[in-house]
Protein backbone atom coordinates (compact mmCIF):
# COMPACT_ATOMS: atom_id res chain seq x y z
CA UNK A 1 0.00 0.00 0.00
CA UNK A 2 1.67 3.29 -0.68
CA UNK A 3 1.59 6.35 1.61
CA UNK A 4 -0.25 9.22 0.39
CA UNK A 5 -0.34 11.40 3.27
CA UNK A 6 1.41 11.28 6.86
CA UNK A 7 2.63 13.59 9.44
CA UNK A 8 5.97 15.49 8.40
CA UNK A 9 8.71 15.19 10.75
CA UNK A 10 9.80 18.61 11.66
CA UNK A 11 6.62 18.97 13.88
CA UNK A 12 6.33 16.97 17.47
CA UNK A 13 2.81 15.78 18.59
CA UNK A 14 3.46 17.94 21.79
CA UNK A 15 -0.28 19.99 22.70
CA UNK A 16 -0.06 23.44 20.92
CA UNK A 17 -1.78 26.34 23.17
CA UNK A 18 -3.46 27.85 20.11
CA UNK A 19 -6.94 29.36 20.33
CA UNK A 20 -9.15 27.55 18.06
CA UNK A 21 -9.12 28.79 14.61
CA UNK A 22 -5.46 30.34 15.19
CA UNK A 23 -3.44 30.46 12.00
CA UNK A 24 -0.21 30.14 13.57
CA UNK A 25 -0.61 26.26 13.61
CA UNK A 26 -1.54 26.09 10.04
CA UNK A 27 1.34 28.26 8.95
CA UNK A 28 3.45 25.73 11.12
CA UNK A 29 2.24 22.87 9.30
CA UNK A 30 3.17 24.28 5.94
CA UNK A 31 6.70 25.24 6.70
CA UNK A 32 6.98 21.15 8.39
CA UNK A 33 5.49 19.99 4.93
CA UNK A 34 7.92 21.96 2.81
CA UNK A 35 10.81 21.17 5.06
CA UNK A 36 10.02 17.51 4.91
CA UNK A 37 9.85 17.62 0.95
CA UNK A 38 12.51 18.67 0.58
CA UNK A 39 14.74 17.05 2.73
CA UNK A 40 15.71 19.57 5.05
CA UNK A 41 14.23 18.78 8.45
CA UNK A 42 17.69 17.75 9.78
CA UNK A 43 19.90 20.64 8.56
CA UNK A 44 17.04 23.52 9.70
CA UNK A 45 17.47 25.83 12.47
CA UNK A 46 14.36 27.56 13.45
CA UNK A 47 14.98 31.13 15.39
CA UNK A 48 11.92 31.87 17.33
CA UNK A 49 10.30 35.10 18.23
CA UNK A 50 8.39 36.77 20.44
CA UNK A 51 4.34 36.84 20.67
CA UNK A 52 2.02 33.40 20.43
CA UNK A 53 4.30 31.12 18.88
CA UNK A 54 6.82 32.21 21.37
CA UNK A 55 6.88 28.36 22.50
CA UNK A 56 7.06 26.61 18.83
CA UNK A 57 10.68 25.45 20.71
CA UNK A 58 8.53 23.50 22.08
CA UNK A 59 6.77 22.07 18.87
CA UNK A 60 9.30 21.33 16.85
CA UNK A 61 12.16 18.76 16.41
CA UNK A 62 14.55 20.96 14.48
CA UNK A 63 17.32 23.03 16.08
CA UNK A 64 15.60 26.27 17.56
CA UNK A 65 16.83 29.62 18.74
CA UNK A 66 14.70 32.19 20.83
CA UNK A 67 15.59 35.73 19.85
CA UNK A 68 14.66 38.80 21.94
CA UNK A 69 11.44 40.78 20.54
CA UNK A 70 12.29 41.78 16.96
CA UNK A 71 15.42 40.82 16.89
CA UNK A 72 15.23 37.35 15.09
CA UNK A 73 17.08 38.86 11.58
CA UNK A 74 20.09 39.54 13.33
CA UNK A 75 20.00 36.35 15.09
CA UNK A 76 19.63 34.15 12.43
CA UNK A 77 22.06 36.08 10.06
CA UNK A 78 24.49 35.83 12.77
CA UNK A 79 23.62 31.80 13.22
CA UNK A 80 23.67 31.47 9.19
CA UNK A 81 27.19 33.05 9.16
CA UNK A 82 28.43 30.57 11.43
CA UNK A 83 26.55 27.87 9.77
CA UNK A 84 26.04 28.28 6.15
CA UNK A 85 25.71 24.63 5.19
CA UNK A 86 22.14 24.67 7.61
CA UNK A 87 18.80 26.29 6.78
CA UNK A 88 18.14 29.27 8.79
CA UNK A 89 14.63 30.63 8.74
CA UNK A 90 12.55 33.30 11.10
CA UNK A 91 9.14 33.23 12.42
CA UNK A 92 7.70 36.29 13.67
CA UNK A 93 4.41 38.16 14.03
CA UNK A 94 3.31 41.18 12.82
CA UNK A 95 3.94 43.28 16.32
CA UNK A 96 7.53 41.62 16.38
CA UNK A 97 8.54 42.05 12.30
CA UNK A 98 6.75 45.32 11.58
CA UNK A 99 7.18 47.03 15.06
CA UNK A 100 9.88 46.56 17.45
CA UNK A 101 12.27 44.49 14.63
CA UNK A 102 11.80 46.88 11.59
CA UNK A 103 15.02 48.23 11.81
CA UNK A 104 16.29 44.65 12.08
CA UNK A 105 14.04 43.20 8.80
CA UNK A 106 14.97 46.10 7.04
CA UNK A 107 18.63 45.52 7.65
CA UNK A 108 18.82 41.64 6.99
CA UNK A 109 16.56 42.06 3.55
CA UNK A 110 19.33 44.98 2.34
CA UNK A 111 22.40 43.42 3.43
CA UNK A 112 21.19 40.47 1.16
CA UNK A 113 21.09 37.78 4.10
CA UNK A 114 20.85 34.45 2.68
CA UNK A 115 17.85 33.80 4.83
CA UNK A 116 13.96 32.83 4.96
CA UNK A 117 11.84 34.77 7.02
CA UNK A 118 8.09 34.00 7.29
CA UNK A 119 5.81 36.65 8.36
CA UNK A 120 2.59 35.94 10.13
CA UNK A 121 0.66 39.20 9.87
CA UNK A 122 -2.53 38.96 11.68
CA UNK A 123 -3.06 42.50 12.29
CA UNK A 124 -2.44 42.83 16.15
CA UNK A 125 0.09 42.10 19.18
CA UNK A 126 -1.85 39.12 19.68
CA UNK A 127 -0.12 37.70 22.83
CA UNK A 128 -0.06 40.66 24.69
CA UNK A 129 -4.19 41.59 24.41
CA UNK A 130 -4.75 42.52 20.56
CA UNK A 131 -3.10 45.91 21.06
CA UNK A 132 -2.86 47.89 17.71
CA UNK A 133 0.06 46.88 15.41
CA UNK A 134 1.28 48.48 12.52
CA UNK A 135 -0.52 46.30 10.29
CA UNK A 136 -3.92 47.07 12.02
CA UNK A 137 -6.07 48.17 9.01
CA UNK A 138 -8.04 51.48 8.65
CA UNK A 139 -11.42 51.30 10.96
CA UNK A 140 -9.73 47.89 12.68
CA UNK A 141 -10.73 47.62 16.19
CA UNK A 142 -8.38 46.97 18.51
CA UNK A 143 -8.10 47.30 22.61
CA UNK A 144 -5.95 50.43 22.09
CA UNK A 145 -8.29 51.87 19.00
CA UNK A 146 -11.64 50.72 20.67
CA UNK A 147 -13.32 53.18 17.53
CA UNK A 148 -11.22 52.00 14.92
CA UNK A 149 -7.83 52.80 13.55
CA UNK A 150 -7.63 56.12 11.82
CA UNK A 151 -5.13 56.62 9.70
CA UNK A 152 -5.28 60.82 10.61
CA UNK A 153 -5.07 59.79 14.22
CA UNK A 154 -3.01 56.49 14.61
CA UNK A 155 -1.42 56.55 10.99
CA UNK A 156 -1.33 54.45 7.91
CA UNK A 157 -0.68 50.23 8.34
CA UNK A 158 2.67 49.35 6.52
CA UNK A 159 2.80 46.95 4.15
CA UNK A 160 6.12 45.11 4.54
CA UNK A 161 6.16 43.33 0.93
CA UNK A 162 5.57 46.69 -0.79
CA UNK A 163 8.49 47.67 1.20
CA UNK A 164 11.20 45.15 0.96
CA UNK A 165 10.18 44.57 -2.45
CA UNK A 166 12.03 48.18 -2.81
CA UNK A 167 15.29 46.81 -1.44
CA UNK A 168 17.66 45.46 -3.74
CA UNK A 169 18.98 42.66 -1.33
CA UNK A 170 15.49 41.52 -1.28
CA UNK A 171 15.17 38.39 -4.30
CA UNK A 172 11.79 36.84 -3.47
CA UNK A 173 8.92 38.56 -1.82
CA UNK A 174 5.72 37.23 -1.56
CA UNK A 175 2.48 37.47 -0.10
CA UNK A 176 -0.17 34.97 0.75
CA UNK A 177 -3.65 34.22 2.92
CA UNK A 178 -4.32 31.45 4.97
CA UNK A 179 -8.36 31.84 4.93
CA UNK A 180 -9.37 29.04 2.65
CA UNK A 181 -8.03 26.01 1.47
CA UNK A 182 -6.93 27.30 -2.48
CA UNK A 183 -5.00 30.19 -0.78
CA UNK A 184 -3.34 27.72 2.04
CA UNK A 185 -1.86 25.90 -0.72
CA UNK A 186 -1.24 28.83 -2.61
CA UNK A 187 1.03 29.88 0.76
CA UNK A 188 2.95 26.34 0.63
CA UNK A 189 4.06 26.67 -3.07
CA UNK A 190 5.73 30.67 -1.76
CA UNK A 191 7.36 28.83 1.28
CA UNK A 192 8.72 26.05 -0.90
CA UNK A 193 9.86 28.72 -3.14
CA UNK A 194 11.37 30.65 -0.30
CA UNK A 195 13.57 27.75 1.03
CA UNK A 196 13.87 26.88 -2.12
CA UNK A 197 16.09 30.15 -2.75
CA UNK A 198 18.05 29.61 0.19
CA UNK A 199 19.36 26.13 -0.63
CA UNK A 200 20.34 27.51 -3.85
CA UNK A 201 22.72 30.64 -2.46
CA UNK A 202 19.90 32.94 -3.67
CA UNK A 203 19.66 35.68 -1.10
CA UNK A 204 17.10 36.71 0.87
CA UNK A 205 13.16 35.76 0.86
CA UNK A 206 10.26 36.60 2.26
CA UNK A 207 6.65 35.35 2.63
CA UNK A 208 3.90 37.05 4.59
CA UNK A 209 1.24 35.12 5.26
CA UNK A 210 -2.22 37.08 6.51
CA UNK A 211 -3.76 35.40 9.30
CA UNK A 212 -6.63 35.16 11.35
CA UNK A 213 -6.55 35.82 15.30
CA UNK A 214 -10.13 35.02 16.13
CA UNK A 215 -9.90 35.83 19.72
CA UNK A 216 -8.19 39.31 19.54
CA UNK A 217 -10.98 40.46 16.29
CA UNK A 218 -13.65 38.57 19.09
CA UNK A 219 -14.98 36.45 15.79
CA UNK A 220 -15.48 32.80 15.76
CA UNK A 221 -12.91 31.18 13.52
CA UNK A 222 -15.14 31.02 10.38
CA UNK A 223 -15.62 34.46 10.60
CA UNK A 224 -12.59 36.02 11.58
CA UNK A 225 -11.06 33.90 8.00
CA UNK A 226 -13.89 36.29 6.21
CA UNK A 227 -12.54 38.99 7.66
CA UNK A 228 -9.13 38.48 6.20
CA UNK A 229 -10.38 37.33 3.04
CA UNK A 230 -12.67 40.30 3.00
CA UNK A 231 -11.14 43.38 4.95
CA UNK A 232 -7.14 42.34 5.08
CA UNK A 233 -6.66 41.60 1.50
CA UNK A 234 -7.92 44.61 0.55
CA UNK A 235 -5.49 46.52 2.36
CA UNK A 236 -2.25 43.54 1.48
CA UNK A 237 -2.35 42.71 -1.86
CA UNK A 238 -1.92 38.98 -2.18
CA UNK A 239 1.09 37.75 -4.89
CA UNK A 240 4.51 37.91 -5.79
CA UNK A 241 6.16 41.36 -5.23
CA UNK A 242 9.50 40.01 -6.36
CA UNK A 243 11.20 37.22 -7.67
CA UNK A 244 14.77 37.64 -8.96
C1 LIG B 1 11.26 44.19 24.39
C2 LIG B 1 9.85 43.65 24.61
N1 LIG B 1 8.80 44.51 24.52
C3 LIG B 1 7.56 44.04 24.69
C4 LIG B 1 7.34 42.73 24.98
C5 LIG B 1 5.92 42.27 25.23
N2 LIG B 1 5.36 41.47 24.15
C6 LIG B 1 5.34 40.12 24.24
S1 LIG B 1 4.50 39.41 22.99
C7 LIG B 1 4.15 40.91 22.31
C8 LIG B 1 3.28 41.02 21.09
C9 LIG B 1 3.66 40.12 19.96
O1 LIG B 1 2.80 40.36 18.90
P1 LIG B 1 3.05 39.74 17.47
O2 LIG B 1 4.49 39.80 17.12
O3 LIG B 1 2.12 40.39 16.50
O4 LIG B 1 2.71 38.20 17.62
P2 LIG B 1 1.32 37.48 17.92
O5 LIG B 1 1.25 37.35 19.41
O6 LIG B 1 0.22 38.31 17.34
O7 LIG B 1 1.45 36.17 17.23
C10 LIG B 1 4.69 41.95 23.07
C11 LIG B 1 4.56 43.39 22.77
C12 LIG B 1 8.45 41.87 25.09
N3 LIG B 1 8.31 40.57 25.34
N4 LIG B 1 9.70 42.35 24.90
S1 LIG C 1 -4.38 35.32 20.73
FE1 LIG C 1 -4.58 35.27 18.48
S2 LIG C 1 -2.50 34.88 17.67
FE2 LIG C 1 -2.54 34.32 19.86
S3 LIG C 1 -2.99 32.11 19.92
FE3 LIG C 1 -4.94 33.21 20.16
S4 LIG C 1 -5.75 33.41 18.06
FE4 LIG C 1 -3.55 32.90 17.90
Amino acid sequence: MSVIYQKDTYLNDTKRHYCPGCSHGLAHKLVGQVLEELQLVEKTITVGSVGCSGLFYDYSNSDCIMALHGRAPAVAAGVKAVHPDKIVYTYQGDGDLASIGIGETVSAAARGENLTVIFANNSVFGMTGGQMAPTTIPGEKTSTCRDGREPQVHGYPIGVCELLSQLQGARYVARASLHDVPHILEAKKMIRKAFTYQLEGRGYAFVELLCACPTNLRMKPTEACRWVEEEMTKVYPLGVFKEE
